[in-house]
């Protein structure tokens, strides 16, 4: 594998430009292997190469330098799931970090400076420890990372990219469906403490007067992005009404009128045909003729919503991160 400050003498040594690379190149320069590159891109996205006009890919100077980052940091022990969404600087601060002698990353030399570093110790400790089906060592792990890093850097920087790593896992059969059972049973009562600690009236100060409810629609058990979001709303000082997953529709609608909810937040998890209770579309269409009209309708997921299916004229948005919703409740909605 070839050092990232060389990539300039490489397009040199290789005879190429600086723009338009191909694939075969790529692999060449940065020792990754090609279906390795090809599952990166359409998984995680780590670069979007240009392409031909027969659909090959190009790739630029800069996306060969990624990709070399990556590929070195993964080979030292880093999961790509945490470090496709960091910037190039980010990858870069790393890649000069140091292994310790047991081949972990060393936190306690530099821990101030480099926070990165302990969710990425977690994270592979809890993969590790879940493939020797390890719960006491995963528990332990859970708890450090609480005491250890903000309720914001457990969500962003540890839960989502581990909830990622275990789904590639699951349909890779790296994991089995028991291991991530387990898993998620464990994270269901980390995050259910963590949701509860954060009692509003800690946030008396910060507290507005809006009032947000978060659920699933009927038949969606996928709960953990409405317990983000849970998190997420009071410590933005919201009162939150935490209804769990799997609301039928109709019960949805008398909740938000008893408890005079703002808003409400719904998971929308893009399920097989076969599993689905009802549709998004059709969920959403229906609680918008059921719920009161002042009601914002906050949604995030993979499942489609259809332009139409809104009719009240009432205020929907669709995040495509947990982040974005975060961003939302910090200007208070
Ligand atoms: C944990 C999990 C489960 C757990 C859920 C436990 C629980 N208490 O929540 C269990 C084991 C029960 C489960 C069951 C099933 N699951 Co499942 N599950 C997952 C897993 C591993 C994580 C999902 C998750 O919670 N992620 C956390 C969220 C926040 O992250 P995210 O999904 O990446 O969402 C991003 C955005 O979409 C957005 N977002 C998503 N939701 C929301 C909501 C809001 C409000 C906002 C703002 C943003 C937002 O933010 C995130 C990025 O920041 C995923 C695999 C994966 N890689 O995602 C599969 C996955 C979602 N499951 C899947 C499937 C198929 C199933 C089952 C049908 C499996 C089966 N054959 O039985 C059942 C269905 C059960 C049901 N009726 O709901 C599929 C869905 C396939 C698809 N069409 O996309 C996935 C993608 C796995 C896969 N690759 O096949 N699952």
């Amino acid at each position: 594998m070839y050092n990232v400050k060389t990539v300039h003498q490489l397009c040199t040594n290789f005879r190429v430009k600086m723009q338009n690379i191909n694939i075969k190149v790529v692999v060449q320069m940065t020792g990754i292997n090609e279906n390795t590159l090809r599952a990166w891109e359409r998984r995680y996205k780590v670069v979007v190469p240009n392409r031909a006009q027969d659909g090959r890919r190009l790739y630029s100077k800069k996306d060969v330098e990624k990709i070399s980052l990556l590929w070195k940091l993964v080979q030292k022990g880093y999961l790509i799931g945490t470090l496709a969404t960091m910037s190039l600087m980010k990858l870069k601060k790393l890649d000069n970090d140091k292994l310790n002698s047991e081949g972990h990353f060393d936190v306690s030399a530099d821990s101030a400076e480099l926070p990165v570093l302990k969710e990425q110790v977690h994270l592979n400790t809890i993969i590790e420890s879940l493939k020797k089906f390890n719960l006491e060592s995963i528990q332990h792990s859970l708890q450090k990372a609480r005491f250890e890093l903000s309720p914001q850097a457990i969500i962003t920087d540890l839960i989502l990219p581990l909830l990622r790593e275990v789904g590639i896992r699951v349909s890779d059969g790296n994991l089995s469906i028991s291991q991530e059972h387990l898993l998620s049973s464990l994270l269901r009562d980390h995050l259910g403490n963590l949701y509860q600690s954060l009692s509003p009236y800690d946030y008396k100060k910060k507290l507005n007067s809006k009032k947000v409810l978060l659920t699933t629609r009927e038949g969606d058990l996928h709960e953990f992005s409405i317990l983000l979001a849970a998190i997420l709303c009071r410590i933005h000082g919201f009162e939150t009404y935490y209804l769990g997953p799997n609301m039928p529709v109709g019960d949805l609608a008398q909740a938000c009128e008893q408890f005079k909810i703002d808003a409400v937040i719904l998971g929308l998890a893009n399920l097989p045909a076969q599993q689905e209770f009802i549709s998004a579309s059709d969920f959403i269409g229906e609680l918008d003729q059921l719920a009161p009209k002042k009601i914002q309708f906050l949604c995030g997921g993979a499942a489609k919503v259809s332009d139409t299916a809104i009719k009240s004229g009432r205020k929907f948005l669709k995040f495509a991160t947990i982040r974005d919703l975060e961003t939302f409740l910090s200007n208070k909605m």
